[in-house]
């Protein structure tokens, strides 16, 4: 696929970047660029020679949430019926791989559900975080009602989607919106963190992932008896026996996935 309104990148380690890139509109999301993402990302899930993925956007936005101009044209029957956007999210929902958000600027609206559906997301001190929805008389569609009040609590979540106020990098990380504050490049350290990933077994890493999702979207017994199956299942990966063996004998796990 020719990318317009992204870049995408492969490094030789394992690692994938995808950059949001429109910056004349603050990266908002309108349907080309969600479907370049989507694409990317399923590209990057089929590819075995990726292990991990950074999304990134600018230094002043990570992006500004859905394109306005776009859904100013947008009525009630046709979004309904045509299902506006539906398929597109689903692939960055049901990514396989893990994906790490690395945020400078705004992360508004569709971008801060963009932000919330990555595994793990970092942001350096510029980052700002909301829901603004509200105030141009709509509300979140993408995950905004829902996992941002998984992850930052219900009365944060009804303060951030019932005013529109932004927060900034310190608060969301005391609400654990994001796992970290970096004070230097965060696309850098996303891509550290996305090598330490890249060199661990791929399929303890899907077996992880997939059991971290079940905490969040599921009930505690249910996912506690996943998790369980899951540790199971690692028990018969050639992975683990060599992790635990290299452990024992004092040197580096060779993996081979
Ligand atoms: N859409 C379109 N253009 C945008 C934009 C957006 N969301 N945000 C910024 N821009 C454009 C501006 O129009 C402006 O373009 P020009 O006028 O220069 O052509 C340029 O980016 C710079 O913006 P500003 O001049 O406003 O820059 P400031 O620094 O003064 O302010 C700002 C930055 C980010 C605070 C401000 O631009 C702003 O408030 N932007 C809108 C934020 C917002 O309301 N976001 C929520 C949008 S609704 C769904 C999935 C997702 C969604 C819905 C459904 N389904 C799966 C069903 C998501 C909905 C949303 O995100």
């Amino acid at each position: 696929m020719n990318y317009k309104n992204i870049i995408v990148e492969e490094l030789d380690n394992g690692v994938g970047i995808i950059t949001l890139n429109r910056p004349e509109a603050y990266n908002a999301i309108n349907n080309a660029l969600l479907a370049e993402v989507s694409n990317a990302i399923k590209d990057f899930d089929a590819n075995p020679d990726i292990a991990a993925v950074v999304l990134t956007g600018g230094e002043k936005v990570f992006a500004a949430g859905a394109d306005i101009k776009e859904l100013a044209e947008l009525d009630f029957a046709s979004a309904y019926q045509n299902e506006f956007i539906k398929k597109e999210w689903y692939a960055l929902e049901h990514h396989i791989k893990p994906i790490i958000a690395a945020i400078s600027g705004y992360a508004l609206g569709g971008g801060c559900e963009m932000a919330l559906l990555c595994d793990i997301a970092i942001c350096d001190k510029s980052a700002k975080f909301g829901q603004p929805e509200v105030k141009i008389g709509t509300m979140p569609g993408a995950g905004g009602t829902q996992r941002l009040t998984k992850a930052i609590g219900k009365s944060k979540a009804m303060h951030l989607c019932l005013t529109g106020d932004i927060i900034d990098a310190e608060e969301a990380a005391s609400f654990k919106l994001v796992s970290q504050i970096v004070d230097h490049d965060v696309k850098s350290e996303a891509i550290k963190i996305a090598q330490k990933i890249a060199k661990m077994s791929k399929p303890v890493v899907r077996l992880i992932k997939e059991s971290i999702n079940n905490a969040y979207e599921s009930n505690l017994q249910a996912g506690l008896a996943a998790e369980r199956q899951s540790f199971y299942t690692t028990l018969a990966l050639e992975d683990r026996i060599e992790g635990m063996e290299a452990f024992i004998q004092k040197r580096p796990p060779n993996f081979k996935n």
